[in-house]
């Protein structure tokens, strides 16, 4: 797979105000190598352009979509209600609530229409993008491979932190 294939993960915002961290997501995914389009439209705001976009994903070859939202964060249970394409809900952090509204309002779908909801803000939009990765992968074993290099280099930034640490305290 490369990045100037046909995109395989939609990465869908409700404002532009979302846009900072969903870069997160994208970024995340340029380093994976997974390509993929971005849009913004609002599940208040645009309902029927919500609506266009999920009913045809699918058909422009779409695999996983991430979308993030903030407050009354609906538009990824509308998207997950017009597609069976598997939906990653990431809850924008908010200055009123602290992204509580978009937590709740994101992850408590009724039963039948699922949304996997990731943490508030910046790690729910990284961690979003390697969960597309993953889900992805299972059918791309060089995905994979690079997803279990990431895991592994993880673990060494660990271990090294925990060494430099070490070291501080004996001087
Ligand atoms: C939601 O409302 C967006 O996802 C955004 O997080 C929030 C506020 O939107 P703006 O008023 O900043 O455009 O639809």
């Amino acid at each position: 797979m490369t990045e100037n294939s046909r995109p395989v993960v939609g990465i869908v915002m409700g404002s532009d105000t979302d846009l900072p961290v969903m870069t997160e997501t994208a970024q995340m995914l340029k380093k994976f190598g997974v390509p993929f389009e971005v849009e913004i439209t609002s599940a208040h705001r645009s309902p029927a352009r919500t609506s266009e976009y999920a009913r045809t994903a699918i058909e422009r070859g779409l695999k996983v979509l991430i979308v993030g939202a903030g407050g009354a964060a609906h538009l990824a249970g509308v998207i997950a209600a017009e597609t069976t394409l598997p939906v990653i809900g990431v809850p924008m952090a908010t200055t009123t609530l602290g992204g509580l509204d978009s937590l709740l309002s994101t992850v408590q779908m009724p039963g039948g229409v699922p949304v996997a909801c990731t943490a508030i803000g910046k790690p729910g939009a990284i961690n979003a993008a390697i969960f597309a990765a993953e889900i992805i992968a299972t059918s791309d074993p060089a995905l994979a491979a690079k997803l279990r290099e990431y895991k592994e280099q993880l673990a060494r930034s660990v271990a090294e932190k925990s060494e430099k640490v070490k070291r501080e305290f004996q001087t």
